[in-house]
């Protein structure tokens, strides 16, 4: 979000970089997946739950909650899993709540998986925002920083302790942003006894979302055998209509005698074969991983088996979907297999009504229809990685991904410091682990609108460059102007004749012109809108009506149909539908820039933005002519 009289120019800067090469393996983050050799249980639903109101937010570790029920410390109320819990209750409190919350529930474990020694039982937990703490039956199995990302532990000896009892699962979670979480923020304590009761404080924040917190995505108990495959890497690449996968594969928990690999195609048929932890796979006759609207079969995916027979243990099997493509840049164009892509896409957020942030089928659904029927072959994932499931939409529908990290809001030079650093490092460690082999993704977004205008610091971009393969860089504006040394690509985000210059669109052009001159490099328009108040109309148009949002969005569509055939390589509209952010003067209840409300009906930018991209579509993607 803006605020008036910040610089312009200085908005920008999430800067991005292409694939390099498959990862090193390091402990997977493979998603859990049923086959004849694994098993899965979905703990969703109503878990037990309470906020420690108390005023050091301390209560629950003093009076150690996680020890028996919630139930048997005090009072609690049916939350639901997943879900933020802000928007469940009528409570303002529990809505603007910061600190500790608690849930608990208990599970049934089938008794096969605790008989059986050879079964390895983990719990995981989709995401929870921010720093969560778990336990199991009383002890903690383990603790995560950061929302948005999976963690899991195993607990296969702690459920077989005491077998005959059920399993209870305490997750205590806090959401409080500091200056070196990610995104950042800070407590402020208003000590002013005069105007402020005691221990009075606020969350300060710099992005333009509401800070929803929760279990946000499934929590799930899973097994493997002792032995089992713990990590997979996928690169692939082709020639002609050869096409090539390179992969590696991790075993754990022993040795592993024999890994086959052995690839389908969509139809399950045979294709090809290998074995041992790494190697290549040859494709004839190869079907490419294409986006949506550039081929007439897109999001086509290969299944790849990994079996392995461990020496005196049960084997292991686990299937990987596997889309064949390249992704190359050069100083002008986008390629996909070697032909120029352009995006034309949208922005998202995870958000909706009373689930706030919270996973749920029917409006990810709902969504790619919208997507599709708008003609979108493109998003980002602003401001933060989304649910695991929404990627393998993305790869079956062939909807390419920017795939941001939650680096949003650093804006505060302390957030600069080493401390941070390594936090926003294992953040997209953890985020790379997880979505290395998704075709669909193109990019990491490193971080959404840092305060570039601050001086450079060589330091931590040293360090970044140092993570393999992938070389994710923020750079400074100054760094920008000696040429961007680090940047395959430019993602400028701007908000002429909304943030500056109001209501005038006829400088919009101008505007436009100076940017992309300055930036030698493919340049995405990865934001630009306006609000529109959904049926609030007038003519000539002015802000905040839905004929304004139009008039904004066509002054932009002119320069970038200007600059389609030179170094202009994709355009993301802000933003795919309205969203909650905190109170305050610049938000009438959320944000309102969606082309659809937040309830998914569209609004006339919808319909001006679909006849666009399909005009696009025929134009730049490869749509054969019915
Ligand atoms: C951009 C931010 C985005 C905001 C948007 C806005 O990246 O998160 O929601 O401004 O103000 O600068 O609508």
């Amino acid at each position: 979000m803006s605020v008036p009289g910040s610089f312009a120019v200085l908005r920008v800067l999430w800067l991005l970089s292409v694939f390099g090469t498959v990862l090193p393996l390091d402990g997977g983050m493979l998603f859990p997946q049923e086959s004849s050799f694994r098993e899965v249980k979905e703990l969703n639903g109503l878990w037990d739950f309470r906020a420690d109101g108390s005023p050091n937010r301390n209560e629950g570790f003093e009076k150690a909650w996680h020890k028996r029920r919630l139930t048997e410390s005090g009072p609690v109320i049916e939350m639901p899993v997943p879900a933020s819990y802000n928007d469940i209750t009528q409570d303002p409190t529990l809505r603007d709540f910061i600190g500790w919350v608690w849930y608990d529930r208990e599970v049934a474990v089938p008794a096969r998986w605790i008989s059986n020694e050879g079964t390895r039982v983990v719990l995981r937990v989709g995401s929870a925002h921010y720093y969560s703490i778990v336990w199991v039956n009383g002890e903690k199995v383990t603790e995560h920083e950061g929302g948005h990302l999976p963690f899991e532990a195993e607990i296969s000896s702690l459920i077989r302790k005491e077998p005959t009892k059920p399993c209870r699962i305490t997750i205590a979670v806090n959401n409080t942003l500091t200056l070196e979480t990610l995104p950042p923020g800070t407590i402020q304590y208003m000590n002013d006894s005069s105007r402020y009761p005691d221990g009075f404080f606020v969350q300060n924040i710099h992005f333009d979302f509401f800070n929803y917190a929760g279990i946000h995505r499934s929590v799930l108990l899973y097994t493997t055998p002792k032995v089992y495959v713990d990590d997979i890497s996928v690169e692939t690449n082709f020639m002609d209509n050869t096409g090539l996968i390179r992969y590696k594969v991790s075993v754990q928990g022993g040795f592993s005698n024999t890994l086959n690999i052995t690839l389908m195609d969509k139809d399950g048929h045979f294709v090809a074969s290998s074995n041992g932890s790494s190697g290549g796979l040859r494709v004839v006759d190869v079907k490419l991983w294409w986006p949506y609207l550039m081929h007439e079969n897109p999001g086509y995916l290969y299944s790849m088996k990994v079996r392995q027979h461990a020496h005196r243990h049960v084997g292991d099997e686990y299937t990987l979907p596997v889309g064949i493509r390249t992704i190359n840049v050069t100083n002008t164009q986008f390629l996909i297999n070697n032909k120029p892509f352009y995006f034309h896409g949208v922005n998202k957020h995870e958000d909706s009504d009373i689930r706030g942030r919270g996973f749920d089928w029917p409006l990810i659904v709902k969504d790619f229809n919208l997507m599709k029927w708008l003609g979108v072959n493109s998003f980002r994932t602003s401001h933060y990685p989304y649910a695991e499931e929404i990627l393998q939409m993305c790869d079956c529908h062939g909807i390419v991904v920017i795939d941001e990290c939650p680096g949003v809001g650093i804006k505060d030079i302390r957030s600069f410091r080493n401390a941070s650093l390594s936090h926003h490092l294992v953040v997209m460690d953890e985020l790379v682990r997880r979505d290395k082999n998704h075709p669909s993704v193109v990019m990491w977004s490193v971080a959404n609108e840092p305060a570039s205008e601050m001086p450079p610091d060589f330091e931590h971009t040293k360090a970044l460059d140092q993570t393999r393969p992938v070389t994710y860089v923020t750079i400074t504006e100054a760094d920008m102007d000696k040429g961007g040394p680090y940047v395959d690509v430019v993602c400028v985000n701007s908000y002429f004749a909304w943030y500056f210059d109001q209501g005038r669109l006829d400088i919009v052009p101008l505007h436009l012109e100076n940017w992309y001159r300055k930036y030698q490099r493919p340049i995405i328009q990865s934001e630009y809108g306006a609000d529109a108040v959904p049926g609030l109309h007038m003519d000539p148009p002015m802000m905040f009506t839905e004929e304004y949002q139009n008039a904004l969005l066509q002054s932009y569509h002119d320069v970038f149909d200007q600059k389609r055939n030179q170094y202009f390589i994709g355009e993301l509209i802000w933003n795919f539908a309205d969203f909650m952010t905190a109170q305050g003067i610049y938000r009438v209840v959320g944000n309102k820039k969606g082309i659809f409300t937040r309830q998914r009906q569209p609004k006339a930018a919808a319909f001006l933005l679909r006849k666009r991209y399909w005009r696009l579509a025929n134009e730049t993607g490869r749509l054969l002519p019915d």
